[in-house]
C-alpha cells in the first residue's frame, strides 16, 4: 500500500485555507493509503513561539485532525520533535541539497521578507527538514495546498540527488496530491495575499474555531468589488476577491465554481456572503465543537499524540538505519 505523509504546523489559528488546502483531505485518503500525520513542531519554531502557546497549538492540530474525521487507529497522529528521526535525516540532507536550491524557494523569501540577515537558519533550510518529514517513512504522497509545490518539487531533487550520490534506489519520488477548487485559498482582505495563520489581521481569515458570528462577520466585511457575480468562471479572472469567494463555496459544497456561478450569476454579494456564511457555518460548526471539546480533554489528545509516536518511530527506525549505514556512519 502506498504511503501519505502530511503535516500542519502548529502556530494557531489554524483557517480555512489549512482546513480545504490540507486537512479535508486527509480523512478520505484513510480508505486507500497508509497515512502518516504530524503536527510540524520543529518548523514551526522556524519563527518565535511562545512555548506554552506551542504545546496547546500541538494539541490544536492533533484536534483539529481528529475532529474532521482522521482516525487515529487507522491513521498515525503524532508530533514532529518526538521521532528523532526527522532531526537525523535532515541533517544528512542539509549536506545533500545545494544553497543555490534554497535561495531559489519563494516561501523562505516570503516569510523573511526584506530583514532576511535576521531570519532563523531554521527558516532558510525548512525545505531540507520537510524532505526529511516525507522521506523518514519513505511516503510516495504528500496531500498539500499549491503554496506547498515548490517545495515537494525539492524533495524529489534531494531524493533524486541522494540516489544519485549513493547509487541506490533509498528514496521514492514523492507526488503531490493537490484536490479541488480551493488549493490555494486567499486572504479575505487581499485577494493577491494567500489566507495565512501569521496574517496580523484576524478578518483576513476564517478560523476553524470561530462562532457563527465571528465567520458572519469576517465574511461581511470581506473584501469584494460592486458588479454582480458573472456566469462564466473565466470571468472571475481579474476579480481575484470574487474569485476567491467563489472558490471557497464550490470547494465547500463539492462542487466547481461554474455550478456555484449556474445558481448565482446576477447576484450581488449581499446575497452571496449570507449563503456562503451558512455554508460555512454548517459545515465549521460540529468541527470547531468537536475540537473545543478535545482541547478540554488533554489527556486523551496527549495519548494518541503518544501511540502515533511509537508507530511513527518504528516506521522510521529500519529506514534511518538503512540511510546511515548508506552514508558510512557506523551504526551500533
Ligand atoms: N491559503 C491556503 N490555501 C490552501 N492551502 C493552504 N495551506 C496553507 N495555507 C493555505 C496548506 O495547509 C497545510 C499546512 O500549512 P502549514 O501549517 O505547513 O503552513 P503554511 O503553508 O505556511 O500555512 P499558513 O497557514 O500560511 O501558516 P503561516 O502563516 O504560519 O505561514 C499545507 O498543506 C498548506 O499547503
Amino acid at each position: 500500500m502506498s504511503r501519505i505523509f502530511s503535516g500542519v504546523q502548529p502556530s494557531g489559528n489554524l483557517h480555512l485555507g489549512n482546513y480545504l488546502g490540507a486537512i479535508r483531505n486527509f480523512v478520505g485518503l484513510q480508505e486507500d493509503y497508509e497515512c502518516i500525520y504530524c503536527a510540524v513542531d520543529m518548523h514551526a519554531i522556524t519563527v518565535w513561539q511562545e512555548p506554552e502557546q506551542l504545546r496547546n497549538n500541538i494539541r490544536e492540530v492533533a484536534a483539529a485532525y481528529l475532529a474532521s474525521g482522521v482516525d487515529p487507529k487507522r491513521s498515525i497522529i503524532f508530533s514532529q520533535s518526538s521521532v528523532s528521526a526527522h532531526a537525523e535525516l535532515a541533517w544528512i540532507f542539509n549536506c545533500v541539497a545545494r544553497i543555490g536550491w534554497m535561495n531559489r524557494m519563494t516561501q523562505f523569501k516570503e516569510k523573511a521578507g526584506k530583514n532576511r540577515e535576521n531570519a532563523s537558519l531554521g527558516l532558510y533550510a525548512y525545505p531540507s527538514l520537510m524532505a526529511a518529514d516525507i522521506l523518514t517513512y519513505k511516503a510516495t504522497h504528500v496531500p498539500v495546498g499549491e503554496d506547498q509545490k515548490q517545495h515537494l518539487e525539492l524533495t524529489r531533487d534531494i531524493a533524486q540527488k541522494f540516489n544519485n550520490d549513493y547509487g541506490t534506489e533509498t528514496f521514492p519520488l514523492v507526488e503531490p496530491l493537490i484536490f479541488g477548487e480551493a488549493t490555494r485559498v486567499m486572504s479575505l482582505r487581499d485577494g493577491s495575499k494567500k489566507m495565512s495563520k501569521s496574517d496580523p489581521s484576524d478578518y483576513s481569515r476564517i478560523t476553524l474555531m470561530d462562532s457563527r458570528d465571528d465567520i458572519a462577520k469576517k465574511l461581511k466585511k470581506a473584501r469584494t468589488d460592486a458588479d454582480p457575480l458573472p456566469e462564466d468562471p473565466a470571468d472571475l479572472k481579474d476579480r481575484p476577491e470574487a474569485d476567491n469567494l467563489v472558490g471557497i463555496y464550490a470547494a465547500l459544497a463539492n462542487v466547481s465554481k461554474a455550478d456555484v456561478l449556474k445558481e448565482y450569476a446576477g447576484s450581488q454579494f449581499s446575497t452571496f456572503k449570507p449563503a456562503l456564511t451558512d455554508l460555512a457555518v454548517e459545515q465549521f460548526g460540529p468541527i470547531g465543537e468537536e475540537m473545543k471539546r478535545l482541547m478540554d480533554d488533554k489527556a486523551q489528545v496527549d495519548a494518541i499524540l503518544k501511540d502515533g509516536a511509537e508507530r511513527a518511530a518504528a516506521i522510521a527506525a529500519p529506514i534511518i538505519r538503512e540511510v546511515k549505514e548508506t552514508v558510512g556512519f557506523i551504526v551500533p
